[in-house]
């Protein structure tokens, strides 16, 4: 038997986003956001659904926050609605706020730090319709909003992040599709990816002005690929999809530029014109590579990929189903070792939380009323031992959060993915403790947990 063990500090926590837990879209004066707009267009979510009332979040938060309790987290994660705080995206509403500066206070009274995230992408639809994030103009609104939120609950947030995903934000929503606003232009998508980047580091000076004992991060969705086989062109492609993937972020960042691999294949693509996008601003990467006090990492699976048409990088499955999660995404708990240590090794990073680590399994309540989601323990479990590997390697972590508190909205897949800890009734919106809920909860109170050698 060994053990698995955590720095006494180490902050255990959940998390959770605004638009697929809250629900309530019309009340108190919310603004329409582009999710609502793209999941009220036929076609777009899998089941039909939409968010409009999601968890019950907006009116179930003491309860949930008694979850929390229950659960013993060190750490809260959830997102502010840019449209319940600024309806058109520019002018605030007051009642939005309060919503969130009670939740913040009925954290702090229960000893659990909120780490708040800014943007979890439900832009305002009335800036969409200004252009959205291809817009360079919303550079200026969402530091506007930046400076609204954080000057109004920065007395008590400790830990603000600018942005969750960007690389979903960016290629998802505008080079993919697959989510909102659901535009399919590469080059677009290039444009959205460099504003973020922007309002990013813009962000960073007006929240440490207006919160100055926080940390601040950003979060990034790392993804490690791997070639199908020892080919050279097969290991290019791997190479390609890191760059395009991992390091179209990671670099400017923390090395002030962005690839030139990853921005040549774009090019070969036709998806930049030259070598120097117009798109980059002369100082832009001096407002990027703002200093940070942590990266968040969400960490879910890895890709395998073999070489298509002119090194295209092209996803191959290399185990067999029953290695899959409902998402379709190979559990591959080693993948999240070998990033944390390519983060201090390559990058140099210091601190680091696990901001999003978890599972959809579609476990339901069984006939003795409990739910049987070993398979997430097994997910979680096996994670966390790679993290464990990577603190004991020098990685600087210092947090993990479960993704997700609750089953919630799961974006383009509407209600049919299931990540909580905690089994959702849609229609009683009854919360079950899952068996990974109970497990997760032990481990927090031990700090660790035990496994056989
Ligand atoms: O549900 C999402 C979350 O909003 C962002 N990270 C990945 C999760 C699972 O897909």
């Amino acid at each position: 038997m060994a053990l698995i063990t955590f720095p006494e500090d180490f902050i255990w926590g959940v998390a959770t986003s605004s638009h697929q837990i809250e629900g309530a879209w019309e009340e108190n004066g919310r603004g329409e956001s582009i999710w609502d707009r793209f999941s009220s267009t036929p076609g777009k979510i899998e089941d039909g659904s939409d968010a409009s009332r999601a968890c019950d979040h907006y009116h179930r938060w003491r309860e949930d926050i008694e979850l929390l309790k229950w659960l013993g987290v060190d750490a809260y994660r959830f997102s502010i609605a840019w449209p319940r705080v600024m309806p058109n995206g520019k002018t605030a509403n007051p009642a939005g706020l309060d919503f969130y500066d009670r939740l913040i206070d009925a954290l702090l009274r229960i000893d659990v730090q909120p780490f708040v995230t800014l943007y979890h992408w439900d832009l305002p639809q009335a800036l969409q319709d200004e252009g959205g994030w291809a817009n360079r103009k919303l550079v200026d609104d969402f530091v506007a909003y930046v400076d609204l939120v954080t000057g109004k609950l920065g007395d008590r947030v400790r830990n603000w992040i600018t942005h969750n995903e960007p690389w979903c934000i960016a290629f998802l929503g505008h080079e993919v599709g697959q989510h909102a606003p659901g535009h399919q232009d590469p080059r677009e998508a290039l444009v959205v990816a460099h504003n973020l980047l922007v309002s990013h580091g813009e962000a960073v000076g007006i929240i440490r002005s207006n919160s100055p004992k926080a940390s601040i991060g950003i979060v990034l969705n790392l993804v490690p690929a791997f070639a199908a086989s020892p080919d050279e062109q097969d290991e290019r492609a791997a190479t390609i999809f890191d760059g395009i993937f991992n390091r179209w972020f990671l670099d400017p960042i923390f090395r002030g530029s962005y690839p030139q691999d990853a921005i040549a294949f774009r090019n070969r693509r036709g998806d930049l014109e030259t070598d120097e996008p117009n798109f980059i601003k002369g100082g832009d990467f001096e407002k990027i590579t703002t200093p940070l006090d942590f990266l968040g990492v969400n960490y879910y699976s890895r890709i395998v990929v073999r070489a298509g048409k002119d090194d295209e990088p092209v996803a191959v499955k290399v185990v067999p189903d029953k290695d899959f999660t409902d998402m379709g995404w190979e559990v591959y708990p080693e993948g999240l070792y070998l990033m944390l240590k390519r983060l201090k090794d390559e990058y140099g990073i210091g601190c680091i939380y696990i901001t999003e680590n978890g599972a959809a399994y579609s476990d339901r309540p069984g006939e003795d009323g409990k739910i049987h989601d070993e398979r997430r323990v097994r997910y979680l479990r096996d994670h966390l031992i790679q993290a464990k590997r990577a603190v004991d390697d020098g990685v600087d972590l210092k947090g993990y959060f479960v993704w997700s508190l609750l089953d919630n909205f799961e974006w383009a897949h509407g209600y049919t993915k299931r990540f909580g800890l905690f089994w959702v009734d849609y229609i009683t919106q009854k919360r079950l403790p899952k068996n990974s809920a109970f497990w997760y909860r032990d481990v927090i109170a031990k700090r660790g947990f035990k496994i056989e050698d």
